[in-house]
């Protein structure tokens, strides 16, 4: 086993109170594209970024395209939990994780099994009208719909999932930084750091070992007790038997 894997398995055996904090590069390995790496999004050919499209002003002026974007981009209905996401939910098993806090919204942390995974920026499988609020769970009502999809009171039905230009959840968010603060070790991975406030919250981190596991550099590297530039899910699995 490489070194760094070993340190690795050495701070997990060690520790009871592990939180995970990750990003759409958890992702990946179960074929939903993250926004900044060679293959993410970015690079594909699109009129605007990612970021123009799922912003606030973007989806009040032009929901049809928000919705053709969405659909195409962020629903992937046959997207299955990887190594990563299944390693983590073993840990939480074992007792030795506490929670997930997650920049995505594909749900995939729960269909492997987290049980305490705190959603920064929402999930596809909740959508509501914003006329009447009436609740649409599940990705059908998008997926089967043709253009803005439309509640029976006639009212737009939006995804509950947190646009640019949008706040996050208060109550969520304070849970979330509880939880990173009460951790003994924090492990990122998956993520850039660069979208906030979300990068913000392991600023909170005041227990012993920082881990970072990112297949490219990130602007907190500096700041990790242990950097491992490499793909989560290959790192995770050889650390969680
Ligand atoms: P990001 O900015 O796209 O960064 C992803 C990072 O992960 C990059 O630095 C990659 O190098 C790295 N990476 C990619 N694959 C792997 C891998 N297999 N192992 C290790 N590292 C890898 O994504 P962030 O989450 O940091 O950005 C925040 C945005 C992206 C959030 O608002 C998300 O909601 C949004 N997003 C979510 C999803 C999803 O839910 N799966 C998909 C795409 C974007």
């Amino acid at each position: 086993m490489d070194e760094k894997i070993l340190e690795l398995k050495k701070i997990i055996d060690d520790s009871d109170n592990i939180v995970f904090f990750g990003g759409a590069g958890v992702s990946t390995e179960s074929n939903i594209p993250d926004f900044r790496s060679v293959d993410g999004l970015y690079n594909m050919k699109y009129k605007y970024s990612p970021e123009a499209i799922l912003s606030r002003t973007f989806y009040r002026e032009h929901t049809e395209e928000f919705y053709e974007f969405y659909r195409d981009k962020m629903i992937f209905p046959d997207a299955k939990p990887n190594k990563a996401h299944l390693a983590l939910a073993k840990l939480e098993e074992m007792g030795k994780l506490k929670a997930v806090v997650t920049q995505n919204i594909d749900g995939l942390h729960q269909m492997a099994g987290s049980k305490n995974v705190f959603e920064l920026h929402g999930s596809i499988y909740r959508n509501y009208c914003q006329d009447c609020g009436k609740a649409y769970d599940g990705i059908d009502i998008i997926l089967n719909s043709e253009g803005v999809p439309r509640c029976e009171c006639g009212g737009k039905i939006k995804p509950d999932v947190v646009l640019y230009e949008e706040g996050l959840d208060h109550k969520l968010l304070a849970n979330a930084i509880k939880s990173i603060m009460a951790a003994d070790v924090l492990i990122i991975g998956g993520t850039s750091l660069a979208v906030y406030p979300a990068a913000g919250l392991i600023d909170y981190f005041k227990g012993s070992k920082l881990v970072l596991i990112n297949k490219e550099e990130t602007p907190q590297d500096s700041k990790a007790d242990l950097v491992i530039r490499d793909s989560i899910g290959k790192v995770l699995s050889q650390v969680v038997e």
